[in-house]
C-alpha cells in the first residue's frame, strides 16, 4: 500500500502583513499533482490545516476544495493540530456527510471507538491507522504547580493514550495482511525545531518517543522542519509545505510517500516541493544588493542595509533594486543610528537610572529611524531637564519654520488685501 503524508499547511498565515495565499495556491496545486501521479491508497494530513482557529471563508473554501481533490484520489485523514478549531472540524465533518472519504479527527478518540481506522488496500491488505490529534494540556491536566511535574504529567498522559491505541492497533493483528500505522500532532523530545523561539513553549509539550506504538510508519505533524523521527520507530515529520516564517530559512520542503507491504519495512520517498515564494534575509550594502538582485528574484525578503550615514530613502532604493521581490522589512545598519552600548553596571548600585539614561539604553539597542542617534539623545536630555526645571523648551527648528511663515503672512497678497 502507498500512503501520502503531508502536514502543517497553516492556511491563512500572514508574515509581516504579507498574506501567503498565493504561495499556498502554488504548493497545494503541486501536492494535488503528486497525489494524482503517485496514486496513494491513503492520504494523511497530520494537523494544522489552518493557521488559526477562525480562518477566513476563502481559506475554508480553499481547504475544502483541495481536500476534495485529494479525496478523489484516495481516502483522506485530517488531524486537528494545535492551530485548528475542533468545532470547525466538526462542522466540516457534518458538511462532508457520512459517506465522505474525508475523515476529520477533531479530538482524541477511544481506541475501541474510532481511535483506530481501517482502510482496505489491494490484495486483501488492511491498513490500520491509529489517530491522535493535538491534546491541549489545559483541557486534561492541572497546570498549576511545578512546571517540571506539569510537563511530565502531560507526557505521561500522552504516553497512556499511545499505549491504549497500540493495544487496539495490534489486537488480532495478522502480519500476513495487516499493516499498522500511527498519526499524531505532537512534539517529540529530540526533534529539531525550526524556530528557536518556540523552544521554550514546546518543551512543556514534549512527549516521549519511546511511548509511540511500534508501527510500520508514524506520520507526525507539529514541527515545520521536515525530518525523520528521532528514535527507532520509522516515521517522519512531513513539515510545512512552504517556509512559513524566518525560523524556517533555507529549509527544503517536501511531502512523504510511504510504500509498505505486510511484514516488510516501509520504503520512504520524499517528494520535494518547489511551489510558493522562499524566504530570504539579506545583509549588506546597496551595491551588494544590486549584485544579488537576480538571485533574489521574487523571494520574500527581510533586508538589512549597511550605510555610512542615515538615509531616509533606503526603503525606496531597496524596492527599486529588487522590484520582483516582496520586501517585508528594510532595516538600516548605520553605526551613527545607535549609541554605543551603555554598560549596565556603571551606575551606583541601588540607584535607578534616570530617564535620559534609560532613553540612551533604548537608542543603544533599537537606534533611530533615519537620523543620527547622538543629536536625538542630546535633544531628549535637554527636553527632560527643561521639564524637571519647569522651563519652556524651545526647539531650534521651530524658528526656522515660523520665520518664513510669519514673513509670508506679512507679505501683502491679493487674499490679504
Ligand atoms: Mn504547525
Amino acid at each position: 500500500m502507498r500512503v501520502l503524508h503531508t502536514s502543517d499547511w497553516h492556511l491563512g498565515r500572514v508574515l509581516h502583513k504579507e498574506p501567503r495565499a498565493q504561495d499556498h495556491d502554488e504548493v497545494l496545486e503541486e501536492i494535488i499533482t503528486i497525489a494524482r501521479t503517485d496514486k496513494p491508497h491513503l492520504i494523511v494530513h497530520s494537523g494544522d490545516l489552518f493557521d488559526h482557529a477562525t480562518p477566513s471563508h476563502p481559506d475554508q473554501k480553499k481547504a475544502l476544495l483541495v481536500l476534495q481533490e485529494l479525496e478523489a484520489v484516495a481516502p483522506v485523514v485530517v488531524l486537528r493540530g494545535n492551530h485548528d478549531s475542533a468545532s470547525l472540524f466538526r462542522v466540516f465533518a457534518t458538511a462532508a456527510g457520512p459517506r465522505s472519504r474525508i475523515h476529520y479527527i477533531d479530538s482524541p478518540r477511544d481506541p475501541k471507538n474510532g481511535g483506530v481506522l481501517r482502510f482496505p488496500g489491494p490484495d486483501d491488505t488492511v491498513l490500520r491507522l491509529a489517530v491522535l490529534p493535538f491534546v491541549h494540556a489545559n483541557r486534561h491536566l492541572d497546570m498549576l504547580g511545578d512546571p517540571d511535574r506539569w510537563r511530565s504529567a502531560y507526557a505521561d498522559r500522552i504516553g497512556a493514550m499511545e499505549r491504549a491505541l497500540a493495544d487496539e492497533l495490534l489486537r488480532d493483528f495478522d502480519p500476513r495482511r495487516d499493516i499498522a500505522m500511527f498519526t499524531a500532532h505532537l512534539h517529540l523530545n529530540g526533534a529539531n525545531l525550526s524556530s528557536e523561539r518556540k523552544a521554550h513553549i514546546a518543551d512543556y509539550y514534549a512527549t516521549d518517543i519511546a511511548q509511540i506504538p511500534a508501527v510500520s510508519y508514524a506520520a507526525f505533524g507539529h514541527i515545520h522542519k521536515p525530518q525523520p523521527l528521532p528514535g527507532k520507530v520509522t516515521g517522519h515529520y512531513a513539515g510545512s509545505p512552504i517556509q512559513l516564517d524566518f525560523g524556517e530559512l533555507g529549509e527544503t520542503k517536501s511531502v512523504v510517500l510511504v510504500d509498505v507491504e505486510p511484514g516488510r519495512p516501509a520504503e520512504i520517498t520524499l517528494r520535494e516541493l518547489s511551489g510558493g515564494r522562499r524566504l530570504r534575509c539579506f545583509h549588506g550594502t546597496l551595491d551588494e544588493l544590486r549584485t544579488e538582485a537576480a538571485a533574489i528574484g521574487r523571494d520574500l525578503c527581510q533586508v538589512t542595509i549597511r550605510t555610512p550615514a542615515p538615509d531616509s530613502t533606503l526603503s525606496e532604493q531597496v524596492r527599486a533594486i529588487i522590484p520582483d521581490a516582496t520586501v517585508l522589512q528594510v532595516i538600516p545598519d548605520c553605526p551613527g543610528q545607535t549609541l554605543p552600548i551603555v554598560t549596565p553596571d556603571d551606575g551606583v548600585a541601588g540607584i535607578e537610572p534616570d530617564m535620559p539614561e534609560l532613553f540612551d539604553r533604548y537608542l543603544a539597542s533599537d537606534g533611530t529611524k533615519d537620523v543620527l542617534a547622538e543629536p536625538v539623545s542630546r535633544m531628549f536630555a535637554d527636553i527632560w531637564s527643561c521639564l524637571e526645571d519647569e522651563r519652556p523648551f524651545l526647539v531650534p527648528e521651530e524658528d526656522t519654520l515660523t520665520q518664513p511663515i510669519d514673513a509670508d503672512l506679512r507679505r501683502p497678497t491679493e487674499e490679504n488685501l
